[in-house]
C-alpha cells in the first residue's frame, strides 16, 4: 500500500533537535501543551508547582524516544545486562540533570525566557528523591548515570520508599527530624507499571517431599503475601542514545487479597493486613549502620530482592531462554550486604520453582552475583538473628544452612583440623545468640568481591575477610569509587564548566574527564588564575546569599576562606576535630585580637542518625559554638561558623562549588572511600585530609604538594591501638588541647550549663575511639600551613587548578569501566542518538 511506502524516516539532514522535538519552538509548544493538558492550567493561573510539572513532563517526553529505542536494541540483541541491587538510591533532583544529559540545557533556558519563565525558580521547585542515607546511596545514583553514559545495559533495582531520608531542621541548635514527603505532589519522572508485579511471601513453614522421579522437592507454605509493583524511572546517558532503567518496587496488598472473601466479618483486621503490606516500602531506615533486629528492615530487604530476582527470571525466560544461561545474560552487583539475601532467593527460585538440582543452581547463583563492601567498621557489619530468619524466611534459612554446610566442608578439607578457622568463616556466628553473617553469605555466594578504594580493598583482605582472601585471593578486587561530573560539575557549577570548556574542548571532558589534564599547562597563567578566582568567588557569593536567607548567618565571600565539612555526622568522620580547631582559633583571637589571620568561614552540613546521641550532640556543639563566635564582635570579622540545615543532594550542589577547603579528616582506616572528597576537589577545593580511603588516591593524582596531609597512617593507628591508646596522656600533655576541650565544658557555649557537652568531652578524654586527640596537634599545624598558603593567591589558585586538572580518575565513568572490564565482563552496547 502506498501509505506504507511513504518514507517514515525524517531525512538525515534535518537537525536532530527538530526531528526529536528539541528545538526551541517545539519545546515552547510542548511546555504550553503540558501545562494545559496535564496540569490543567494556563499561564495566568499556574502555581510554581504547575510550572515545574509542565517542565518535567516536557523533558520526560523527550527521553521516551531514546528509552524505547534502547529497550528494543537491548532486547533484540540479547545484550548482557548489569542488575545493580541497592536498598538505596540518593538521586537528587532530576530536571536539571536530564536537561544536561539530553543536551538541551541551553535551548530550554532560551525557550523558558521567551515564555517569561523563571528557570531557576522552576528548578528550585523540584523535591529531590532522597531514597538513601549518604555515600552508599549516592554512589548508586552516580553509577546509574555512568552506566548509561558508558553505554552498558543496566537495570537498577531498589525500593520506592514513600518517605525517604528525613528532612533536617535545626531548632535551638538541635537536629529535629521531619518526615520527607517527596511524593506528596506527584512524581513526574516515574512510570507506574501495575502489570509488572510479583508476589513476595513471608513466614509460615516448609514441606519436604519427593516428586515422581524421586527428587526431593520443597514447598514453602507462607503466611503472608504482599505484592511488589514496579515503578520505572528512565536514566539517560550523557550525549548518547542509551537510556537505562531504574526499577523501584512499591509494596501493596495483593489483588487476590479480597477482604470480603477472606475476612468475612473482620473488616478492621482486613484493613490492618493491607496496611501491614503497604508498610514494607513506607520508609527508608535513616541509619547508615545496620538496624539490629528490626524485622521490618529484613522484610524490606527481602521484598525488593525477591521482586528483582523474579523480574530478572521473567525477562530471561521472555528473551534468551533456558535458565541454565541466566548468568550469561545477567550479572547482579550487590551494593553492600543489604541485598545479600538474593543469594538464597535465586537458589530457592531455581530449585523450588524451576526444579533445578542444587549443583546446577549453585553454579548459576555463584556466577551471577558480585559483592561490594562499603565498610570495615565492625559495628556496621550486618547480621540477622537466626530466630528472626526462621520466623520470616524459613525456606531461606534452610538454604543458607545447606550453603554453609557445603562451604564449611570445603574449608575443612582445605585446612585440616583448623576448627577455629571453620568457626570464623561460618555463615552463622555461634558466639552469643546465633546470627547470620550477611557479608559471609555475600562472599560465598559471589564470583567477585570488591572494596571501594585501594586502601580499603587491602584492609578487607587483612581484617574482616582475611580468611576468605586466603582461601581464594583471585576473587578479591578493588574498584575505586567515582562521582558523576555531569551532576557535580556541569549541573552544579555551570560557571566552572564553561571555563573548563574553553580549555578542554566542548563536551569532550564531560564524557572523558581525563581531558581536564589540558588545564595543567595553564595552571600558572595569571589570566586563567584571575578567571578561576572569579568563578570561585561567584559561587561563594551564591552560597553566602543562600545561607543568609536560610538560617541568617552572614559570611563574606570576598575575604573569607570557605572551609567546608559536609557529610553524615559520625564520630569516625571527626567533625569534633574540626570544632576543636575552630575553638583554638577563637581562643587565639581572643588573646590577640590583632592576630592578622586569614579570615575563615567554617561551614558544616550533615544529618545525624535519629538515634545516634553523640552525633546529635556534635550538631548542637557546632551550632552553639557558632552562636558565640558569630555574635562576638571581637572575632566575627575574622571567623564565622555556619551549619547548613538539611544537607542533601540539592544543598550539596550549593556547597561543592563554593569551597576553598574540603575537610576529609576521618581517622585513617575508617572511611572506606569517601566521595564528597572527590566532589569538592573536582570543583577546585583543596583538601585537608588524612591518609584514609580515596584521599590517598586523590593525593597521588593531584600531587602531594597540592594536598594538605596530616595525621597518622592506618598502620600507625593500628599500632597505637595495639599498644594501648591513652587519650588522657594527650589531654594532659598539651596545654592548648586541654584548654580547648575545657572550653567546651566551661559553659561558654551552653549558657552556663557545664553538663551539656560533658558526655562529648569525657568520651574524648577517656575513650576517644577515633583518636581525635592523637591527631589534634598535626591537624592544627596543617591548618596553619593552609592559612599561609591561602594568603598567597597565585599559589593557591595554581594548586586549585591542578586539583581539577588531575581529577579525571574520579569520574564514576572510570569506576564503571573498571567494573565492566575487570569484574562483570560486559561490553558497551552503543546506541546512537
Ligand atoms: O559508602 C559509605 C562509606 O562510608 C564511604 O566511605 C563510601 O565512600 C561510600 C560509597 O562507597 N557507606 C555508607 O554510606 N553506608 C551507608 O549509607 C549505610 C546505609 C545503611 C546501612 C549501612 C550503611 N544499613
Amino acid at each position: 500500500a502506498p501509505e506504507t511506502e511513504a518514507p517514515t524516516e525524517v531525512p538525515a539532514a534535518t537537525p536532530e533537535h527538530t526531528r526529536t522535538g528539541m528545538s526551541k519552538a517545539s519545546l515552547k509548544q510542548a511546555y504550553i501543551d503540558n501545562l494545559f493538558y496535564i496540569q490543567g492550567r494556563f499561564r495566568e493561573v499556574a502555581t510554581p508547582h504547575d510550572l515545574y510539572m509542565a517542565a518535567a513532563f516536557t523533558v520526560r517526553d523527550r527521553m521516551l524516544d531514546r528509552w524505547v529505542k534502547s529497550a528494543q536494541v537491548y532486547k533484540t540483541s540479547h545484550a548482557r545486562t548489569v542488575c545493580y541491587l541497592s536498598a538505596e538510591y540518593l538521586l537528587g533532583p532530576h530536571l536539571a540533570n536530564n536537561l544536561v544529559n539530553l543536551g538541551i540545557s541551553e535551548v530550554a533556558r532560551r525557550a523558558g525566557e521567551e515564555l517569561d519563565l523563571d528557570f531557576e525558580a522552576i528548578l528550585e521547585e523540584e523535591e529531590e528523591p532522597g531514597l538513601g542515607n549518604g555515600g552508599l546511596g549516592r554512589l548508586a545514583a552516580c553509577y546509574m548515570d555512568s552506566l548509561a553514559t558508558v553505554q552498558i545495559p543496566a537495570i537498577g533495582y531498589g525500593i520506592r520508599y514513600e518517605f525517604g531520608i528525613f528532612d533536617q531542621d535545626i531548632q535551638n541548635g538541635w537536629q529535629v527530624e521531619r518526615s520527607d514527603t517527596w511524593l506528596r505532589n506527584g512524581n513526574p519522572w516515574e512510570i507506574p507499571r501495575p502489570k509488572i508485579s510479583f508476589p513476595v511471601r513471608y513466614g509460615g513453614h516448609t514441606e519436604h517431599s519427593r516428586d515422581q522421579a524421586g527428587r526431593s522437592r520443597v514447598r514453602w507454605v507462607a503466611d503472608m503475601v504482599v505484592s511488589g509493583v514496579a515503578f520505572d524511572t528512565p536514566v539517560l546517558g550523557y550525549g548518547v542514545g542509551n537510556v537505562n532503567l531504574l526499577r523501584l518496587w512499591k509494596a501493596e496488598a495483593p489483588e487476590s487479597f479480597d477482604f470480603q472473601v477472606f475476612n468475612v466479618g473482620d473488616y478492621y483486621g482486613a484493613v490492618h493486613a493491607k496496611i501491614e503490606a503497604e508498610t514494607i516500602s513506607k520508609v527508608l531506615y535513616p541509619n547508615d549502620e545496620p538496624e539490629a533486629g528490626k524485622e521490618l528492615r529484613l522484610k524490606q530487604q527481602y521484598f525488593f530482592v525477591s521482586c528483582s530476582i523474579q523480574d530478572m527470571i521473567r525477562l530471561h525466560l521472555n528473551t534468551v531462554g533456558p535458565l541454565e544461561t541466566f548468568h550469561e545474560k545477567f550479572v547482579a552487583q550487590l551494593n553492600d550486604t543489604h541485598p545479600a539475601i538474593a543469594v538464597a532467593e535465586l537458589m530457592r527460585l531455581l530449585m523450588d520453582d524451576h526444579a533445578m538440582p542444587w549443583d546446577a543452581a549453585w553454579d548459576i547463583t555463584r556466577n551471577t552475583f558480585c559483592y561490594t563492601n562499603h565498610t570495615l567498621l565492625p559495628e556496621a557489619l550486618e547480621t540477622w538473628s537466626v530466630a528472626l530468619f526462621e520466623r520470616l524466611l524459613p525456606r531461606h534459612l534452610e538454604i543458607i544452612y545447606e550453603i554453609n554446610r557445603r562451604f564449611l566442608d570445603t574449608v575443612r578439607v582445605r585446612y585440616l583440623g583448623d576448627e577455629a578457622r571453620v568457626a570464623r568463616m561460618s555463615l552463622i556466628d555461634e558466639t552469643g545468640g546465633r546470627r547470620i553473617r550477611m557479608a559471609h553469605l555475600a562472599v560465598v555466594g559471589s564470583r567477585a568481591v570488591n572494596g571501594v578504594a585501594a586502601l580499603h580493598s587491602e584492609l578487607i583482605k587483612t581484617t574482616i575477610l582475611k580468611d576468605f582472601y586466603e582461601m581464594s585471593p583471585e576473587r578479591f578486587h578493588n574498584v575505586t569509587n567515582g562521582v558523576t561530573p555531569r551532576r557535580f560539575i556541569v549541573v552544579s557549577n555551570p560557571r566552572l564548566a564553561e571555563l573548563i570548556t574553553e580549555f578542554c574542548g566542548h563536551d569532550r571532558w564531560i564524557r572523558d574527564l581525563d581531558c581536564l589534564r589540558d588545564l595543567e599547562e595553564h595552571a600558572e597563567d595569571p589570566a586563567l588564575q584571575a578567571r578561576w578566582r572569579e568563578v570561585k568567588t561567584a559561587a561563594k557569593q551564591d552560597l553566602a546569599l543562600w545561607l543568609s536567607q536560610h538560617g541568617g548567618v552572614v559570611l563574606d565571600p570576598q575575604t573569607m576562606m570557605f572551609d567546608i565539612q559536609a557529610k553524615r555526622m559520625h564520630e569516625y568522620k571527626r567533625q569534633h576535630l574540626n570544632v576543636l580547631h575552630i575553638i583554638r582559633v577563637y581562643q587565639r583571637l581572643k588573646q590577640n585580637p590583632n592576630l592578622g589571620m586569614v579570615p575563615r568561614a567554617f561551614i558544616f552540613g550533615g544529618k545525624a542518625a535519629p538515634g545516634y546521641y553523640m552525633a546529635k550532640l556534635m550538631i548542637k556543639l557546632i551550632n552553639s559554638v557558632a552562636e558565640v563566635i558569630n555574635n562576638d564582635p571581637q572575632v566575627n570579622g575574622f571567623i564565622r561558623v555556619a551549619f547548613m540545615a538539611d544537607f542533601n543532594v540539592k544543598n550539596g550542589q550549593r556547597l561543592y562549588p563554593a569551597a576553598d577547603l574540603s575537610e576529609q579528616i576521618s581517622l585513617a582506616g575508617k572511611e572506606a572511600s569517601g566521595t564528597g572528597n572527590m566532589k569538592f576537589s573536582m570543583n577546585g577545593a583543596l583538601t585537608v585530609g588524612t591518609l584514609d580511603g580515596a584521599n590517598i588516591e586523590i593525593r597521588d593524582e593531584v600531587g602531594a604538594e597540592n594536598f594538605f596531609l596530616f595525621g597518622m597512617t592506618a598502620e600507625e593507628v593500628r599500632r597505637k591501638q595495639a599498644e594501648g591508646y591513652r587519650p588522657w596522656d594527650y589531654y594532659h600533655g598539651d596545654d592548648e588541647l586541654r584548654s580547648d576541650i575545657d572550653l567546651v565544658t566551661s559553659g561558654l557555649f551552653s549558657h552556663g550549663d557545664t553538663n551539656l557537652f560533658r558526655p562529648l568531652a569525657d568520651h574524648l578524654i577517656n575513650q576517644d575511639p577515633f583518636m581525635v586527640l592523637a591527631d589534634y596537634r598535626a591537624y592544627l599545624n596543617c591548618q596553619d600551613r593552609i592559612s599561609e598558603v591561602y594568603d598567597r593567591p597565585a599559589e593557591w589558585d595554581r594548586m586549585s587548578i591542578l586539583n581539577v586538572a588531575r581529577m579525571g580518575k574520579f569520574s564514576s565513568d572510570r569506576s564503571i569501566r573498571d567494573y565492566a572490564e575487570r569484574i562483570w565482563g560486559i561490553e558497551p552496547k552503543p546506541i546512537g542518538i
